[in-house]
């Protein structure tokens, strides 16, 4: 039996002889030298190849779970897609390019619905900005790219700018391969592929350099382009349930009688995305209560929050977070800690028992008057974030701050209509000013609707407000 190797060995040297792939000196479009050059439109002139390709990719991903649909990054890989759809009856679909032009006409054509996992597919990978124009795209329709299948990795940084944006990619062939295929063939000698060596070290692409750009600013991409590049599992499902539920309201229940709990998560509960709780201050306490509430936060679709600010050494966090009678860990799928004693803390929660997807809200700013954090200790929490990019579900604070970081949740506290301040230093701002020039993602509302005659119908005009002011950030 001919091993996938061999097979892909055969292939490779089919492409040097149709000159899809050169070696010399050529001129790329932006006018620099590459002793290397991949042309693979060609293939569309020899179905042979292109069926035999097709039968490569099906075969690699054969072992791939739950593909819905494909899609190939347009141009060159409209075809590739197109013989592989055929050939594994995976249903395909097509990405316009030129669709905002027109205005008014699809983006995307072909039948797909929201959740369906979709194989992005590619020929030629060099910073992989192809492929994110094309999952930007899908993911504004709700549909998931997390995967993606291409032909060649030039191997100058697409990889980890795709895993930068929440994407896997699968290679057939890196260059290094292919030149190793070609050079055990002698279609190429070993000077060649040293200098193919210097010049893929010589040029990596900055993975910095795609996140810089204004257009992945955080404050102008929508919650749902959002779900992909979120690291932490919470984080993505708070984006999934901001999107499907339009809102980004987080309502903070500091009440201290249980039914009062109870009563409120029913009432608010479809306006809002996060019910967050300071568990310790309900005065008639008892872990009956838990089961109630997250029966009521499943049916409701939000997310439990408990804003227990955990601030000891690892160990002490360790039983607060995880025993005690409020057992947290075993139903607060957020927790809000802070930065003040260092990585113990993170540590601490990653690794207590508890639920599986759990995510943690770092704090860097305060909306208390007189608050002692500086602008140091606010740089400092952000640089601990990074070092927990899984466990780190976003940041509370009052500025917008990690605007590089989308994936990332900006979960402001200190919202209210009436009231401009209370009596013991809380400041308050508009759902209007949070979002549009605080940098909120998430704002929180407690007062301002517990204290309301009716919570409900503060809570959706709180809702309302705060959507209406989040969409106009995304046309500014
Ligand atoms: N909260 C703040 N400000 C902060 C932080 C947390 O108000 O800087 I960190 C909490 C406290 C309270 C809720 O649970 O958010 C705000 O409630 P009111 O909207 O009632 O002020």
């Amino acid at each position: 039996m001919v091993s996938f190797d061999d097979k892909l060995k055969a292939f490779s040297i089919e492409l040097f002889k149709i000159n899809a792939v050169k070696f010399g000196e050529f001129k790329t479009k932006v006018g620099l030298m590459t002793p290397v050059y991949c042309d693979l439109r060609i293939i569309v002139s020899y179905p042979k190849l292109m069926e035999r390709l097709a039968d490569l990719l099906i075969e690699y991903f054969g072992t791939f779970k739950d593909i819905d649909i494909i899609c190939g990054v347009p141009y060159t890989a409209l075809p590739i897609a197109t013989a592989v759809s055929i050939k594994s009856s995976i249903p395909m679909v097509m990405r316009r390019k030129e669709a905002k032009d027109y205005g008014t006409k699809k983006l995307i054509e072909g039948v797909y619905n929201e959740g369906d996992k979709c194989l992005i597919i590619e020929d030629v990978v060099t910073s992989g900005s192809s492929i994110l124009e094309t999952v930007k795209d899908l993911t504004d329709l709700g549909i998931k790219c997390n995967e993606t299948i291409v032909l060649l990795n030039r191997e100058q940084g697409g990889a980890k700018i795709l895993e930068n944006n929440g994407i896997v990619m699968h290679a057939l062939l890196t260059l290094t391969k292919l030149m190793e295929f070609l050079r055990e063939d002698k279609c190429i000698n070993d000077k060649t592929v040293e200098q193919v060596r210097d010049y893929i070290a010589s040029t990596q692409v900055d993975p910095s350099i795609l996140l810089k750009t204004p257009s992945e600013d955080r404050l102008t991409l929508s919650f749902l382009t959002r779900t992909n590049l979120a690291k932490n599992p919470v984080a993505a499902e708070l984006f999934q349930i901001m999107a499907t539920k339009q809102t980004n309201l987080c309502v903070a229940a500091d009440l201290t009688i249980s039914t009062d709990i109870l009563n409120l998560a029913e009432q608010v509960g479809p306006y809002i995305c996060v019910f967050k709780t300071h568990i310790d201050i309900i005065e008639d306490f008892h872990p009956n209560l838990l089961k109630p509430l997250q029966e009521i936060a499943e049916r409701h679709n939000f997310i439990l929050f408990e804003d227990r600010k955990f601030a000891d050494i690892g160990k002490t966090v360790e039983l607060q977070y995880s025993k005690g009678i409020y057992q947290v860990s075993s139903w607060a799928k957020l927790v809000t800690a802070h930065s003040i004693t260092g990585k113990g803390v993170l540590d601490a929660i990653k690794e207590s028992v508890g639920l599986e997807k759990r995510g943690v809200f770092l704090l860097a700013e305060t909306s208390a008057a007189g608050s002692l954090i500086n602008e140091n200790y606010t740089e400092a929490t952000l640089t601990l974030a990074e070092q927990y990019p899984e466990l780190i579900a976003g940041i509370v604070c009052q500025s917008p701050l990690f605007l590089q970081t989308p994936g990332l949740i900006q979960l402001t506290p200190g919202v209210q209509l009436e009231a401009k301040s209370d009596n013991l230093g809380q400041q308050y701002n508009s759902p209007e000013s949070v979002i549009l020039e605080k940098g909120a993602d998430v704002a929180v509302v407690g007062r301002g609707i517990t204290k309301s005659a009716k919570p409900e119908i503060a809570a959706e005009k709180y809702k309302n407000l705060l959507w209406a002011a989040y969409s106009k950030r995304l046309q500014k």
